[in-house]
This record gives C-alpha cells, sequence and structure tokens, in this order.
C-alpha cells in the first residue's frame, strides 16, 4: 500500500530535490500533488517518468486526503499551512525554522534521535532540524554517547543553497560580471557580494549580536541531543560554494579520547562517511559529497585549546541530508513505526 503525498514548495531547490530522493528510495507515493506559490502554477515537475501540474497553494480549496506533506516554502508559509493541513488529517514534515523551537514538535535527525518522532500527535507537525546542525549532530552524537561532549565550538563554510534558488543564481551572476571585467550587480538575496567572498551574516542579527542561524546550532542540538548543558558557540558564514556545507568543528569530550578511537567510533555511526588520511591529502570537500545522503568526516586530531578535546572537519550536501534526504528519512521512520 502506498501514500497520498504532497510536496510544499516543490518548484524550490528542496522541493525538486524531494521529488528524487523518494524517487531513488522508491518511497511508497500513490500519489502526489505538488503546490508552490501562485507564480508557480501550471508548471509541471516530473516523478518517475509522470508529469505533474503544479498548484497554487492559495487556491487549494481543502488538504484533505493527504497522508504525509513535506514542506519546504519558507517560515512563513508553514506557519499558516501546515496546521491546515495537519487538521486535514496529514502529517507535516516542515523544513523551515517555524516550528522547530515548539515543545510540542519533535525536532528528528534519525540518526540521531529516531525515539521522538512518536511525540507527534499534539501538532501533527515534525520539524526537520536546520541544514548545519543536522550534520553537526550526526557527528556529534557517536562521539557524544562514547566518551560525552561539554562544549562544542564551530564555524560553517556554508554554500549559497542555502538561502535557495535565487542565491544561487546570485553567486553566478556577480561571478561571470566579475570575469568579464563588467561591474558587478548589487547583492540582493545575499546580504553583501559573496562572489570571492566570505559574508559572515547568515539569517537575521539577533540582541545578544550573534545570527539567528548561529543561535539555530545551540538551540536545535540541546533540543535533539536532550541536553540543556551542552555549550555550543557557532560563526556561520556564507563562502562562495553551490551546494554543500562545511564545518571546523572543535570538541570539549567528557573524558580522554584519541583521534584513531575518535576515526573507530565514526567508522561504526550510521550516515557517516570518514575520509581521513592526511598523507595522501584526503578529507571530505564539498565538491565531493554533492549529492550524496550521508555525512563527511576528516582531518579529525586532538584540539589542542580543549583538554581532552577533538577537532575535526564536517561536510555535507545541504539540500540532501541537510534537507530534503533526512525529511524523507522522517516520513520514511513514520511508515516503519506505522504511524501513518
Ligand atoms: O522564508 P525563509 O524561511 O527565510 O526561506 C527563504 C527561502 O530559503 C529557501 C527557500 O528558497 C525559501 O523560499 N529555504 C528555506 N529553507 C531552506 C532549507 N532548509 C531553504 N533552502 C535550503 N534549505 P527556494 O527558492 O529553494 O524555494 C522556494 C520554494 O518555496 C515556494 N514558495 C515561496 N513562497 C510560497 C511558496 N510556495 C507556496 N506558497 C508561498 N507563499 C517557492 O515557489 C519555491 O518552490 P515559487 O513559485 O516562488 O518558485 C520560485 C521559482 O523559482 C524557480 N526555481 C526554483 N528552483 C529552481 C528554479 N528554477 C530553476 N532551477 C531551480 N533549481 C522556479 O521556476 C519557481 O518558479
Ligand atoms: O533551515 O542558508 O533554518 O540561508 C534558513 C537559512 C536554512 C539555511 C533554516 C540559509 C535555514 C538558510
Amino acid at each position: 500500500m502506498g501514500y497520498r503525498v504532497a510536496v510544499v514548495g516543490a518548484t524550490g531547490e528542496v522541493g525538486r530535490t524531494f521529488l528524487k530522493v523518494l524517487e531513488e528510495r522508491n518511497f511508497p507515493v500513490d500519489d502526489l500533488v505538488l503546490f508552490a506559490s501562485e507564480r508557480s502554477e501550471g508548471k509541471t515537475l516530473t516523478f518517475k517518468g509522470k508529469e505533474y501540474e503544479v498548484k497554487a497553494l492559495t487556491k487549494a480549496p481543502s488538504f484533505k486526503g493527504i497522508d504525509i506533506a513535506l514542506f519546504s516554502a519558507g517560515s512563513s508559509t508553514s506557519r499558516e499551512y501546515a496546521p491546515r493541513f495537519a487538521q486535514d488529517g496529514a502529517v507535516v514534515v516542515d523544513n523551515s525554522s517555524a516550528w522547530r523551537m515548539d515543545p510540542e514538535v519533535p525536532l528528528v535527525v534519525p540518526e540521531v534521535n529516531p525515539e521522538d518522532i512518536r511525540d507527534f500527535h499534539r501538532k501533527r507537525i515534525i520539524a526537520n532540524p536546520n541544514c548545519s546542525t543536522i550534520q553537526m549532530v550526526v557527528v556529534l552524537k557517536p562521539i557524544y554517547d562514547y566518551a560525552g561532549v561539554k562544549r562544542v565550538v564551530v564555524a560553517t563554510y556554508q554554500s549559497v543553497s542555502g538561502a535557495g534558488a535565487k542565491a544561487i543564481r546570485e553567486l553566478e551572476e556577480q561571478t561571470k560580471a566579475w570575469c568579464s571585467g563588467r561591474d558587478l550587480p548589487e547583492a540582493r538575496h545575499i546580504p553583501k557580494r559573496i562572489a570571492f567572498n566570505c559574508v559572515p551574516h547568515i539569517d537575521v542579527f539577533l540582541e545578544n549580536d550573534y545570527t539567528k542561524e548561529e543561535m539555530k546550532m545551540l538551540n536545535e542540538t540541546r533540543k535533539i541531543m536532550h541536553d540543556e548543558n551542552i555549550k555550543v558557540s557557532a560563526t556561520c558564514v556564507r563562502v562562495p560554494v553551490f551546494y554543500g556545507h562545511s564545518e571546523a568543528v572543535h570538541l570539549e569530550t567528557g573524558r580522554d579520547i584519541t583521534p584513531e578511537e575518535v576515526r573507530e567510533v565514526l567508522k561504526e555511526a550510521p550516515g557517516v562517511v570518514v575520509v581521513d588520511d592526511p598523507e595522501k591529502g584526503l578529507y571530505p570537500l564539498a565538491t565531493d559529497v554533492e549529492g550524496r545522503d550521508e555525512v563527511f568526516v576528516g582531518r579529525i586530531r586532538r584540539d589542542l585549546s580543549f583538554n581532552p578535546g577533538i577537532a575535526m572537519w564536517v561536510v555535507a550536501d545541504n539540500i540532501r541530508k541537510g534537507a530534503a534526504t533526512n525529511a524523507v528519512q522522517i516520513a520514511e521512520l513514520l511508515i516503519k513505526e506505522g504511524l501513518v
């Protein structure tokens, strides 16, 4: 038996990837309904060789009959429409930041806290964490279970695809202008020029002078790991990369643990691939992980400032494991647990 699946924000970067991932994993789709804004009404997208027309979300009279709704159309759309899908009987897996910190909404990374999924009944919404948080906790959890983790200092190198399809085009256009000696078009979707630059500003600035993206890495990590004492200090930086987020992660562990032990623990961990052979010049790169569903880790070494501590380099495809793949894994878990 299959399910009636809706994709909201289907024409976006994450939306299109939802379709690819559902197809690749042979998700039991009986029927597919695609929604986006009115701008995209009437466009078609292909799933398993068949064309589906995109509907305007605002014009849908009801959402009855949908079993699972995968959302990636921004926070304001999720805030307004996720409860309506839920009321009409669907379970919503939401990719925006709108519901993540709601105590009635589970925030799930299947490799880390699959058991939390059971607690979705009150709102019938399950939140997909922030992309940078997902890839970090997939690597953190096995180390946490083995040796404890007290503190994390992380700097991210985030690709433009995190800011959506428009930001991808912005990097392309600025780069082309620079290469042909023209004046660069003004920055619109990333706060400053991104071509040949690094911009330490993702999402909005908050009162403590951290950005909201940086505070997500603290608050979401605590919720996913069920540990309000874990400390996380992040600097989130946009870099001129199209796909794939990279992170320099420095941990203070609960007890002494050698880099060799960390490699052994991570080699056994679900969803993790260790690429770590400095002598051969092997470490994960954003350009190598594009299109992959796992989280890649390398440069594993002792941290020289935390004692005991470990430093490492963590890379994943932000549109796949950071968004679409994680959400589809949540939907698979719902089925496996008999919750839909
Ligand atoms: O509001 P936020 O939370 O700040 O989010 C802002 C943006 O960040 C992206 C996403 O952009 C979002 O709009 N984003 C959010 N969370 C993300 C995450 N976890 C994330 N990116 C990565 N990881 P996006 O452009 O990728 O996706 C936008 C999708 O949302 C639809 N949408 C917007 N407002 C809507 C709505 N749907 C329903 N109701 C609304 N009110 C949006 O639909 C899109 O599907 P659209 O019709 O506006 O589509 C935009 C046009 O863009 C073109 N296009 C998109 N991707 C590609 C593309 N063309 C070519 N190649 C592509 N890869 C389409 O042609 C479409 O017409
Ligand atoms: O999911 O990179 O909270 O601009 C919103 C900002 C995803 C990344 C989220 C970005 C993020 C996005």
